[in-house]
């Protein structure tokens, strides 16, 4: 599915972030940089020590924030590794809301900052960390439409969704936004 907001793409795909030709790839990593599962663990497997080796000169990245590396192997120029929040259940489901919006929006900000035109993102936080992909799926999109119709530095966001049951709730959320959603006066 492909949207255009104010001149730039925003596209849902089903797949394998790793296999993705845009100018980076987002990774779902936690605050140690250290690799771990999932799309971290693919994403280093695929890109290679270089990665992982740029991660600990670094040395960590708080919840809601990005930090950027080369990407090894992989076509993509950049990895940002962007932390999500940990999913603790409905309790602070606000303070979570805006960690996951923040993690998406510093992505974004530091892809432009380094001249990024096209980013692909995982759906962060809905594997390992637990968060809901439906409320996952509304804070990741009304983030990134926010952006591009502020910006039109980046010029494609693709994201990419690993299974087809998180593909189907982010088409659903992103036609219902597109639906209700009027462009600003
Ligand atoms: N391409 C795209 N999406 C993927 C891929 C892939 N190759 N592999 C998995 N996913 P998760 P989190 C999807 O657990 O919830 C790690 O250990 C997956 O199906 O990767 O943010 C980190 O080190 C799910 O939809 O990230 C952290 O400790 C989504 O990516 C922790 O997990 C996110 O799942 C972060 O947990």
């Amino acid at each position: 599915m492909r949207v255009t907001i104010d001149q730039t793409d925003l596209e849902l795909v089903q797949g394998d972030i790793t296999h993705q030709t845009t100018d980076a790839i987002v990774n779902a990593a936690n605050s140690s940089l250290l690799g771990g599962g999932g799309v971290d663990g693919a994403i280093h497997r695929a890109g290679g020590p270089s990665i992982l080796a740029e991660c600990q000169r670094i040395g960590g990245c708080p919840t809601g924030k990005a930090c950027i590396t080369g990407a090894g192997y992989l076509a993509a120029r950049y990895v940002i590794h962007a932390v999500g929040p940990l999913y603790h259940g409905d309790g602070d489901r606000e303070q979570v809301a805006a960690l996951l919006s923040s993690a998406y929006h510093h992505s974004l900000v530091l892809a432009a900052q380094h001249g990024v035109r096209s980013i692909a993102f995982p759906s962060i936080s809905t594997g390992a960390y637990g968060y809901p992909v439906n409320a996952a799926a509304e804070v990741a999109l009304t983030t990134v439409i926010a952006y591009m119709r502020q910006h039109t530095d980046i010029e494609l966001v693709r994201f990419v969704l690993f299974d087809a049951g998180t593909f189907a709730v982010y088409r659903q959320v992103l036609e219902r936004l597109m639906a209700t959603d009027a462009p600003p006066q």
